[in-house]
């Protein structure tokens, strides 16, 4: 029998739906744990297999895997499907550079600042802060400038599923669900191109946590 393959996280957590998305474009069958690292029962629970006590985690049998990046090239590498990663070495570079100015550059402003903040934690009944989101917009047209050049240039961002849409599909869609970040996107033309094309894809909308 196949190992057991266990999805730790928190059903809302950006992070968690690429992950998501990458075991949904491999056919991979696993099961969701849920853990919230924002609530302290959840966190302290979470240091056993993280000890940054983030989201996701991957367990397949006895392998325990923190950091998305690591668990979607792990699962585009260990299981059969489609390859998530372009077998061109520019392609495969552009991607990579993606998921890293994804996670260095673009999860703070576009989710943690503006998406957190401006749309979350109002519809959670809390008080999001308005500087705070202002502060997310100022930043966040680098990011956005940077992934346009890569989405005009058209090695990745250019309408297929891979690990690089995996990754900053739910950045962009958290992003957009404020009205000033949407507003944002429509002035980096490739980068709303790509989003438009790929956003009602089956494995786009089935991974949607419904945020907001
Ligand atoms: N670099 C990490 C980032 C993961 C991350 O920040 N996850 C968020 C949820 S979207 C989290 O667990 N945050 C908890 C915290 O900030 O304490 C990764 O790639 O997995």
């Amino acid at each position: 029998m196949a190992d057991a393959v266990t999805l730790h996280g928190y059903h809302f957590s950006v992070y968690m739906r690429a992950a998501r998305m990458a075991l949904a474009l491999k056919g991979v069958p696993y099961t969701e744990h849920e853990v919230n690292p924002f609530d302290e029962a959840g966190r302290a629970g979470l240091m056993a297999l993280n000890p940054f006590g983030r989201v996701p985690v991957l367990q397949h049998g006895a392998f325990t895997l923190y950091e998305t990046a690591a668990i979607t090239g792990y699962v585009d590498r260990a299981f059969e499907g489609p390859p998530l990663m372009p077998a061109e070495a520019k392609a495969a570079a552009r991607a990579a550079q993606v998921i890293g100015i994804v996670d260095a550059y673009a999860y703070v402003p576009l989710v943690r600042q503006v998406f957190s903040h401006g749309v979350f934690r109002p519809a959670e009944g809390h008080q999001g802060s308005a500087e705070v989101v202002a502060e997310g917009l100022r930043v966040a047209p680098r990011a956005l400038g940077a992934l346009e050049a890569i989405a005009a240039e058209g090695l990745v961002l250019s309408g297929g599923l891979g690990r690089a849409e995996c990754h900053l599909v739910p950045m962009v869609d958290a992003f957009c669900r404020h009205e000033a970040g949407a507003e944002m996107l429509e002035g980096f033309a490739a980068l709303s191109a790509w989003w438009a094309g790929v956003r009602d894809a089956p494995v786009v909308k089935a991974s949607d946590p419904g945020l907001g």
